[in-house]
């Protein structure tokens, strides 16, 4: 059931894009051609792992360009990620903060990785939201792109964090982000 409503909003979406554009097909090739994507070079991609080594990601401080990718992998046991800010840890930022949904892995890592693109060169804050255990108030936080000059610092967030009331702040859905299968699930963790 839910596989057929996935099928007819995929061609419903496909049908609707292949209309928009000038050079519309005709229903009929709507049926059998799917709109590509063009990449003009390849997206760097840094791999965060939740949960490995503790209740911390690692690495828990990025550095990245705009345009680049953080691809989050998640071992056991029941991870996630959100978007926050510095000064409130453990809720998300505002109602477009993305959220990755939870992780169950019982060993190794999820098939499944959740991407984020880099917007901006603001720094972008982050939390797992997993309360069992309270893992944002435990130091389960992390950051792209601090300013490193600044007091904004990810050891001054993770004070906040630990002083941080639960529960932790969810979102309605998976949201922000590709939630996807990993795409290099042999790399080792
Ligand atoms: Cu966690």
């Amino acid at each position: 059931m839910l596989a057929n409503f996935k099928t007819l909003a995929i061609l419903a979406a496909a049908f609707s894009l292949a209309s928009a554009a000038p050079t519309a097909p005709t229903a009929c090739d709507s049926d059998t051609k799917v709109p590509s994507k063009t990449y003009t070079q390849p997206r760097v991609t840094h791999s965060v792992v939740a949960g490995r080594g503790g209740l911390k990601f690692d690495p828990d401080n990025i550095v990245a360009e705009v345009g680049e990718v953080v691809e989050f992998h998640f071992t056991p046991r029941n991870h996630s990620v959100v978007e926050s800010s510095f000064g409130n840890p453990c809720q998300p930022k505002d109602a477009t903060s993305f959220f990755s949904g939870f992780f169950p892995v019982a060993e190794g890592q999820s098939p499944e990785v959740f991407q984020i693109v880099v917007k901006d060169k603001n720094p972008i804050w982050f939390y797992c939201a997993q309360n069992t255990g309270t893992h944002c108030q435990a130091g389960m936080t992390g950051v792209v792109n601090q300013r490193f000059d600044s007091q904004f610092t990810l050891a001054r967030h993770r004070e906040l964090a630990a002083a941080a009331k639960a529960p932790s702040g969810v979102q309605y859905g998976i949201q922000g982000g590709a939630r996807i299968p990993n795409p290099n699930p042999l790399s080792g963790f």
